[in-house]
């Protein structure tokens, strides 16, 4: 069978599969070192990129960070992560990223980035996330300032989500990274009372504007692996959730068919 010209360009693109190591509430701290060494050290040969979904630090110290980081200097492949509430704890969130940053580890607080990786470009949009809940039930945008100040915040992180995922918007592969859940199907197994607490679908609505091939949070250690926002995979990749080092997803482009000439 001949194969199609190159000349039409109406062939599908070659598939490509990237494989993406992921996890979230790996929560170092001083004792870290040798086991957050082998993890990463483990991760050579069979990942292409590394994400991490927030709270890398048990209290967001920044001795802590730099356990981390010293396991992360060495990957050959790229890695990027997000903040979680207690790499905050400290207040000292400003000095965990920079040294997570001097190890070659891309903070994306409310920013993206793309890489090329086994020949391929991949984009990645990246936040924290916060509070607010879920189903129309959340919190509302109402009463102090202090309230709305929350309310706001989760907003912002959803406009920034939105901005990040509008930029890697032509890559042929993109992921949402977050610390906080966009949507309570990965929840389950957490109490509901604190649903409102671990995040909130405001964070949704950018996701289900873009539909990334994978949307990746941490945060409910007590959470479900695995959901759907309207065929968005989404998965809680929280360490105790997926009760090892890393989970690695093997993505594979979508086979490219041209539209109909008009
Ligand atoms: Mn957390």
């Amino acid at each position: 069978m001949t194969p199609p010209s190159r000349l039409l360009g109406a062939e599908p693109k070659s598939r490509a599969t990237i494989r993406v190591a992921a996890a979230g509430d790996i929560h170092c701290d001083e004792s870290s070192g040798p086991a957050a060494r082998e993890a990463f050290a483990a991760l050579e040969g069979s990942a292409d990129l590394v994400l991490l979904a927030g709270d890398l630090t048990t209290h967001g110290e920044p001795r802590q960070a730099a356990v981390l980081a010293d396991a992360c200097r060495e990957l050959s492949m790229p890695a990027a992560a997000v903040l979680g509430n207690h790499d905050h704890h400290a207040g000292r969130g400003d000095e965990v990223a920079a040294i997570l940053a001097e190890a070659g580890v891309d903070v994306l607080d409310r920013r993206h980035a793309t890489y090329s990786v086994a020949g391929c470009h991949v984009g990645v949009a990246g936040i924290k996330g916060f509070v607010g809940g879920f189903h129309g039930l959340g919190l509302p945008d109402f009463g102090e300032p202090s309230l709305r100040a929350i309310y706001a915040e989760t907003g912002a992180e959803a406009e920034a989500l939105a901005e990040g995922l509008t930029k890697i918007a032509l890559c042929p592969f993109r992921i949402a990274l977050l610390h906080y859940a966009p949507l309570s199907d990965t929840l389950r197994g957490e109490p509901t009372e604190i649903w409102a607490f671990l995040g909130s679908d405001r964070l949704a609505a950018p996701l289900l504007e873009h539909r990334p091939d994978l949307v990746l949070h941490g945060h409910a250690h007590a959470g479900t692996f695995e959901a759907s926002l309207d065929g968005v995979p989404v998965h809680n990749v929280s360490v105790p959730v997926i009760g090892r080092d890393f989970w690695i997803f093997e993505l594979e482009s979508a086979e490219h068919v041209p539209g109909a000439l008009h």
